[in-house]
């Protein structure tokens, strides 16, 4: 597929998406949603690639939805067209997205960084929810998922006045996995997807369903899931051949089985 609004490059195992609008400091538009969801699915499908990098520019992971294009919508448009449900399909990618963010994750550019798997920051990210000083809120899981991920109060600041949160604050209320410099950023991220991607890929899967259902049971039932999955992982080849490897002091050869 050809795309008008990002970069798509394998390096190796890894999967380097890059949203490219610089014009509009990578605003999110109906055609990135689409273009993105189906460079996400064509990731997820192809057995070669193990874990994907989501990036944008240095100026700008993304600075929000497309104000242009949604500033004349009205309800019919929006509820009755269901406007950017689309994005769930980001969070059904089983396989592993990092988020890599330099510059501005605004509005949605921040929902969709929270949306990946884990978020590694440039010393330059700056991280909002402004959507109140256009008289919206956030739309796409932001209330949610910066809550969960900073708690109530720095959430509800957030919303309530816009401000922003540097990458200092952000990795100290554990928005951000990690800081890295700007300008090594990228190849930060692809080489830590490397490392993933290099991992047997059914613990990769289960690995994340996992950590991610503790977003959404007790914990009586995710330590249950947690545990099922563990036991399910011995059913596999790679799991003899992991543990194998280990006692023979050698690396892992996986099959995916
Ligand atoms: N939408 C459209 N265009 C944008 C956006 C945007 N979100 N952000 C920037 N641009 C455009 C500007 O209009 C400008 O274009 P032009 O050159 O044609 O005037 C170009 O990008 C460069 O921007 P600036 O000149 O403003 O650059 P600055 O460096 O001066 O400022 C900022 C950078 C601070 C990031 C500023 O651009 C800004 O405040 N942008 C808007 C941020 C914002 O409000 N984001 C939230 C948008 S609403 C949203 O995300 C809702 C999500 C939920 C939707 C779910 C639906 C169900």
């Amino acid at each position: 597929m050809v795309y008008e609004t990002l970069l798509v490059e394998q390096r190796g195992a890894v999967t380097l998406i890059t949203l490219n609008r610089p014009q509009a400091l990578n605003a999110l538009n109906s055609q990135v949603l689409a273009e993105l969801i189906a460079a996400l699915e064509a990731y997820d499908a192809d057995e070669s690639q193990g874990c994907a990098v989501l990036t944008g520019s240095e100026k700008a992971f993304a600075a929000g939805a497309d104000i242009k294009e949604m500033a004349s919508k009205g309800f019919a448009d929006m509820y009755g067209g269901n406007f950017f449900a689309g994005y769930d399909r980001v969070t059904a990618t089983r396989k592993p997205v990092i988020a890599a963010v330099s510059g501005y994750a605004l509005g949605g550019g921040c929902e969709l960084a929270m949306m990946c798997d884990f978020i590694l920051a440039s010393d330059t990210a700056k991280f909002g929810q402004p959507e109140i000083k256009l008289a919206v809120s956030p739309g796409m899981g932001g209330s949610q998922r910066l809550a969960r991920a900073v708690g109530k109060a720095k959430a509800m600041e957030m919303c309530l006045t816009g401000r922003m949160m540097d990458a200092d604050e952000a990795e100290r209320a554990g928005l951000v996995s990690r800081i890295l410099p700007a300008a090594e950023l990228v190849d930060e991220a692809v080489k830590t997807a490397a490392l993933i991607a290099g991992m047997a890929p059914l613990a990769i899967k289960a690995n994340k369903e996992m950590v991610n259902a503790a977003y959404e049971t007790t914990l009586a039932q995710g330590v249950q899931f947690e545990r099922r999955l563990f036991h399910a992982l011995f059913g596999t080849a790679d799991q003899k051949e992991g543990m194998a490897a280990f006692v023979e002091k050698r690396p892992g050869n996986w099959t995916g089985k």
